[in-house]
Order: structure tokens, then C-alpha cells, then sequence
């Protein structure tokens, strides 16, 4: 495993705060229909709140999304996207927190930024908008590259692998290099496997077992495990898997096999007992 991992350790981007460790990014969903909490903050002041809790239970930085993208969701019109998420960028932005922005959509990530947002998360990987590397190369800001097959609606039917690592290495491959000639720095970019995306549980392990060669690709992991399907169906042991919002617990232990894995930052929409696990793989770790 750690034969693989490359000198550096999880990366740096450049753009970014570095921390010692791996880092944790909270999610602020602001959308009525996301799989794990859509409707529980979905206006301005509480989404905000929810960021700032979020901060304060020890997230490094918040993702903030407008439009869901659990499987089977249809898309969002593009100005209401932009109104759940311009407002609460910005307020999280003024109250000091380093904010990302999940969308697919150029104008969304353009306007965020604008409002303070210092990272694009894009899980299209710049696919969905063919406005979107040139957006992020123009802003000069980091961009999430997301393993990505296609939009939710039909996903699930893309989840189609001989060799679902070697795959996910080779596709990411193929977008980084799409991104890095649409003039993103590559020293501002981090991948992301895309757990659940086009994948069935078996998949997601895989991924999750073979972390150490995403590092082959040369740049920092984000691992999004968060609550996923395949949680609750690691959990279920047969029976009925557990409502998203009892899979915080598999999310932490996912968050300190990722973390120990050389991850450079999880995703997670419950962030105390992951801000945990991340400061104890660093211990393990500093004790090696
Ligand atoms: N998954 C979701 C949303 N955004 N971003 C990245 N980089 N990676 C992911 O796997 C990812 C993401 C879906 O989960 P949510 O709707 O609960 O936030």
C-alpha cells in the first residue's frame, strides 16, 4: 500500500490552506431532494448556519451544492441553482470560512467564485458544461475532477466494468489531461473516484481498496463516501439497509481507512466524528 504512495505524502493544491492532515470538507446541500439531508437546510439562513455549525465541529472547508445528484434526480433550471447558492457562499465566505462550490455549471461556478468560493467541485469533471474549463482555467482556481459516466437520471445503467479500477484510473486520466489542455493548472487540480457514480457496491469497495493507485495519477485524492448507497448496503447484511442518515458511523470508519490511505480530504455531511478519525490517522501516522 504505502509502496505506492507517491513522496509527498496526499498532496498539496496550490491555491489551497494546507493542513498536516487529511482534510475534512463539510457539505451544505441547499436543495429540497438531496439523498441524505435534501430539505433540512434549504434557505439561505439555514443553510449558512449549517456551515458555520459545520466549521465549528471542525470541517477545514464546506461544499456548498444547488442541485442534488442522487441517482434518478432530474436537473435543476440553472437561475434557481444559482440563487440557493450564490447568497450562502458568500455569507460563509464573510464570516471568514474557506467555501467550495459543487456544481456543473459554469455560471454557478463563476459566480461563486466571485463570491469567495476558492475551490471548483465539479462532478462532471467539466463534461456537463463546456463552458466549465475554460471558467475555472480563467478564475484561476483549484478544480475537483470527478470520476463522471453521465447525469444521475440514468446513471446507475453506466455501471459497467471489466476492471473498474484500472477504468477509473484510465478515464480520470483521460480528463485530467482534457482539463490541463483546457488550461487548468495541474498543480490546481485533485481527483475524485466518484463513489456511487455509475458504480454498484462492489465497485465502490474496489475503489476504496485500491486508494493508494489513484495516487499513481500524481494528485490529491477527495474521497466522497459519505452516507452512499453502498454504506447502507455494507450495513444491511441482508436485511433492509439503514436510512442515510444512520450511516454516519461506516461514514467515519470510511473517513479513517481513506485518511490512512493517504486521502487528502474526505467529503461528509455529518463532520464531529470524521474530524475525529482524520486527527487519529494522523497520529498512526506521525507514530509510523
Ligand atoms: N457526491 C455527491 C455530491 N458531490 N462531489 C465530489 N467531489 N465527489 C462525490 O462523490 C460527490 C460530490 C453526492 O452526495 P450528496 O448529494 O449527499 O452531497
Amino acid at each position: 500500500m504505502s509502496t505506492l504512495r507517491p513522496r509527498g505524502g496526499r498532496g498539496t493544491v496550490e491555491g489551497l490552506p494546507e493542513w498536516d492532515r487529511c482534510a475534512v470538507m463539510g457539505v451544505v446541500n441547499v436543495t429540497p431532494d438531496s439523498f441524505s439531508d435534501g430539505g433540512r437546510w434549504f434557505d439561505t439562513t439555514a443553510a449558512v448556519k449549517r456551515g458555520l455549525d459545520l466549521v465549528a465541529e471542525g470541517a477545514d472547508l464546506v461544499d456548498v451544492g444547488g442541485e442534488s445528484t442522487r441517482p434518478g434526480a432530474p436537473r435543476v433550471d440553472e437561475r434557481e441553482e444559482l440563487r440557493r447558492v450564490v447568497p450562502v457562499v458568500r455569507n460563509l465566505v464573510s464570516e471568514g470560512v474557506t467555501v467550495s462550490v459543487d456544481t456543473m455549471r459554469a455560471s454557478v461556478a463563476e459566480q461563486a467564485v466571485a463570491a469567495g468560493a476558492v475551490l471548483v467541485n465539479d462532478v462532471s469533471g467539466g463534461l456537463a458544461d463546456p463552458a466549465m474549463v475554460p471558467t475555472v482555467a480563467a478564475a484561476g482556481v483549484p478544480f475537483v475532477v470527478m470520476h463522471w459516466r453521465g447525469f444521475s437520471e440514468d446513471m446507475n445503467s453506466r455501471a459497467l466494468y471489466t476492471d473498474v479500477v484500472a477504468e477509473v484510473l484510465a478515464e480520470l486520466r483521460v480528463r485530467m489531461d482534457a482539463v490541463i489542455a483546457g488550461g487548468i493548472a495541474p498543480d490546481r487540480l485533485i481527483i475524485d473516484p466518484g463513489l456511487g457514480f455509475a458504480k454498484d457496491t462492489a465497485h465502490d469497495l474496489a475503489l476504496l481498496a485500491h486508494q493508494a493507485e489513484l495516487r499513481t495519477l500524481g494528485r490529491p485524492v477527495l474521497i466522497a463516501a459519505s452516507r452512499k448507497r453502498f454504506l447502507g448496503r455494507v450495513l444491511a447484511a441482508g436485511g433492509p439497509p439503514p436510512p442515510a442518515r444512520e450511516r454516519d458511523a461506516a461514514t467515519a470508519a470510511v473517513s479513517a481507512i481513506a485518511a490512512h490511505e493517504g486521502a487528502w480530504a474526505v467529503r461528509v455531511h455529518e463532520v464531529r466524528a470524521t474530524a475525529d478519525a482524520v486527527r487519529l490517522a494522523r497520529a498512526v501516522e506521525g507514530a509510523r
